[in-house]
């Protein structure tokens, strides 16, 4: 299975509505904070042109859904409790639920964006909180979170044992973060821009290690924030706010709207596609004057400013943009396109750019054969593929084994 996104945020500020919008799942939402205890699990889809279009073929996935030369490619979403200032000294539900977030590639942090929550998701005035307080303080909260995982047990005697030899220290570092899916290239990574790759860890401050978490954090979970709720009043002048203050992209949503569209068009009420524009009424007697009156709004304040609901969007960046995936599309028959069952264009994957042939059979397609590859053939130009060739997106091609 592909990647997994961690849905993070304070308490109200609209996870589990965004769980149900973009995986149509039933997650337990509501006004009070602390709605969701235990995470909450579901499937996504990052949507992608596909190639059939290009090919004019009409294709038969299985791994994944096509949707009007859309290939939507499912990935896994987790939806944890709400995070509170302290969490990770065991504030609010402590945590405990911080480790639900151990196997997640990139974090989805929902803001609340109207400002009418409180810290720890109380109700209080619109406007009355500042949204890029709630940015501040969640980013903090994980990358203390990750020094904590770091210092746990004792630190000193770690460093004191594993620091003078630079590989031992690595390898030690490796073990002890293995639980929150961190590996070699990434501690590596992290020491160099840290500037820590040559001090002794028995010289590090305490400085030292809270940058080196950061840095690793922000390597291994990096965040995107989402700022959910811009249907309502203020939203749009706060996220404008927001948007100035700080460097990284951030995507305006309503995950309330979408959860909304994709409820009505699985009861074919309304044609609706994830991340599009538009939506067409199939049944204008299903809906009741208050009903048609909410997809006026969605139309008018979603739509017309912003192009979509955001919630698409949000997957889409986190997955091209934040993991730098591309679509591979293996096939057997490089003249029809079709797996040995006939099936055209049967499977779409999602791998990191970058990722060469030989890495991309072992990992995605198949580990028995990755011992019995001899060759790919590109099915768009029937060149050979050897085995370090480095895939690019929308790549179509066809494994060759001796098996
Ligand atoms: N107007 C508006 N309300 C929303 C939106 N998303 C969520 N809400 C509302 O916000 C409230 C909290 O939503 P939840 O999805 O339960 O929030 P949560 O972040 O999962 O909360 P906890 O599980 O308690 O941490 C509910 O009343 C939702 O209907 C949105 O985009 N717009
Ligand atoms: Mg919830």
């Amino acid at each position: 299975m592909n990647f997994l996104i961690g849905i993070v945020g304070k308490p109200s500020a609209g996870k589990s509505t965004f769980l149900n919008a973009a995986c149509l799942t039933n997650a337990k939402v509501s006004e009070l904070p602390f709605t969701t205890i235990e995470p909450n699990k579901g499937i996504a889809y990052v949507k992608t042109a596909c190639v059939c279009k290009e090919l004019n073929l009409q294709d038969n996935p299985k791994n994944s859904y096509c949707l009007d030369g859309n290939r939507f490619i499912p990935i896994n979403v987790l939806d944890v409790a709400g995070l509170v200032p302290d969490a990770h000294k065991g504030k609010g539900l402590g945590n405990q639920f911080l480790n639900d977030l151990a196997q997640a590639d990139v974090l989805i942090h929902i803001v609340d964006i109207s400002g009418s929550l409180d810290k720890s998701g109380k109700r209080i005035n619109i406007g009355e909180n500042d949204p890029y307080e709630d940015v501040v303080f969640l980013e903090n909260e994980i990358n203390l979170w990750f020094k904590q995982i770091l210092e746990r047990e004792d630190w000193t005697k770690f460093i004191r044992s594993y620091g003078r030899e630079s590989k031992k220290f690595i390898d030690e570092l490796y073990k002890r973060l293995s639980g929150i899916k961190i590996n070699r290239s990434e501690i590596i990574l992290a020491l160099k821009d840290a500037n820590l790759e040559e001090k002794n860890p028995t010289l590090w401050t305490e400085d030292d290690l809270l940058n080196f978490s950061k840095i690793l954090r922000r390597i291994s979970k990096p965040i995107l924030n989402v700022a959910n709720k811009i249907d309502k009043e203020n939203s749009m002048e706060n996220f404008r706010k927001l948007k100035s203050k700080i460097e990284s992209e951030i995507i305006p949503c309503s995950a309330l709207a979408e959860f909304y569209l994709r409820k009505s068009e699985q009861e074919k009420k309304i044609e609706y596609m994830p991340g599009s524009n538009s939506f067409n009424i199939l049944a204008e007697e299903s809906f009741s004057q208050n009903e048609l009156d909410t997809l006026k709004k969605i139309q008018e304040k979603i739509f017309v400013p912003f192009g979509e609901t955001g919630v698409q969007n949000a997957i889409n960046h986190a997955a091209f943009n934040i993991l730098n995936q591309i679509c591979v599309y293996p096939i057997s028959d490089i003249n029809k396109f079709t797996d040995n069952n006939d099936n055209v264009l049967p499977d779409a994957f999602l791998v990191k750019k970058g990722t060469l042939l030989r890495n991309f059979i072992r990992d995605k397609v198949h580990t028995d054969l990755a011992d019995h590859f001899i060759f790919g053939i590109d099915a768009r130009t029937k060149k050979r593929l050897g085995e370090n060739y480095e895939l690019q997106h929308n790549d179509i091609i066809k494994i060759v084994t001796s098996k």
